[in-house]
């Protein structure tokens, strides 16, 4: 099993609330109908790619809860309520919490005062990193660290590239070895022993790709990174994140993923 197989996943429908998501530039106003259908569209990829969708339903009171990643991590020997450090954004960990709790064998949960949030963790095969950044802290991460201990896996905190709003943001999963990032994070990143592809100039949102099974789930705006994507071998599948975008999202976090 590869840690980008997939058979399971959970995603959320984006609510009317979501065009007041968090957001660096406040003048990028998402658009409601387009959101809708970027989220569609995504679901119906991630069909094709051979995974089961679990759709909740809009959360209105929560407008970044579409991005189901955050709030949680989910691995096939148990799953992990996260605290998004956003404070608009914690309550989302509760409302998750009855749908995880009937789906894995363990649920742990971060404790008070304990801040991660999902887009700031990079599951590899041999280690999970784990990125700094203002909404992961030092004690979330030690935390996380320990909860990952005891489902077997091996988390490493390290620094996220100044600048940007989640460790994976800027980074990647392509294959077993193989990392797709910005060439700031490529050259500050940890990644020892990983072949690195960089995303092509001007094409630094494309970084926040997603592996899933067989394809690699691609922002439909970046042809040069899609390109070097391609000249590889990996069979791209590119997906409009233009709305998403504004609300500085991608492709990783709109799900929760798992091999069950
Ligand atoms: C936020 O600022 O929390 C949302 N507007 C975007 C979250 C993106 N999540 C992710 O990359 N994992």
């Amino acid at each position: 099993m590869r840690v980008f197989d997939f058979d399971s996943a959970i995603v959320r429908t984006p609510g009317r609330s979501v065009v007041h998501g968090l957001r660096d530039d406040p003048r990028a106003v998402p658009d409601y109908d387009r959101v809708l259908a970027e989220h569609a569209a995504y679901v119906a990829a991630l069909g094709a790619a051979g995974v089961a969708v679990e759709i909740l339903p809009p959360l209105e009171a929560f407008p970044d809860s579409m991005f189901v990643e955050d709030p949680a991590l989910a691995f096939g020997a148990g799953a992990i309520l996260l605290r998004p450090g956003a404070p608009t954004r914690l309550g989302e960990a509760d409302a998750l919490r009855p749908t995880l709790a009937g789906r894995f064998p363990r649920l742990l949960a971060l404790g008070d005062g304990e801040f991660a949030d999902g887009g700031d963790v990079l599951v590899t095969p041999d280690t999970v990193f784990i990125g700094l950044s203002a909404r992961t802290t030092a004690r979330g991460a030690a935390a996380l660290v320990a909860h990952l201990e005891t489902l077997g896996a091996r988390g490493r905190i390290v620094a996220t590239p100044p600048g940007i709003l989640h460790f994976k943001t800027a980074v990647s999963l392509l294959d077993d070895r193989t990392l797709l990032a910005t060439a700031p994070m490529a050259a500050a990143g940890p990644f020892a022993g990983f072949d690195i592809v960089t995303t092509a100039d001007g094409e630094d949102a494309a970084a926040n790709a997603l592996r899933v099974n067989g394809t690699v789930f691609l922002g439909a705006h970046f042809p040069r990174t899609a390109d070097r994507l391609a000249r590889r071998g990996y069979a791209v599948v590119p997906l409009p994140v233009t709305e998403i975008g504004k609300l500085d999202a991608g492709l990783s976090c709109m799900s929760l993923r798992w091999h069950s």
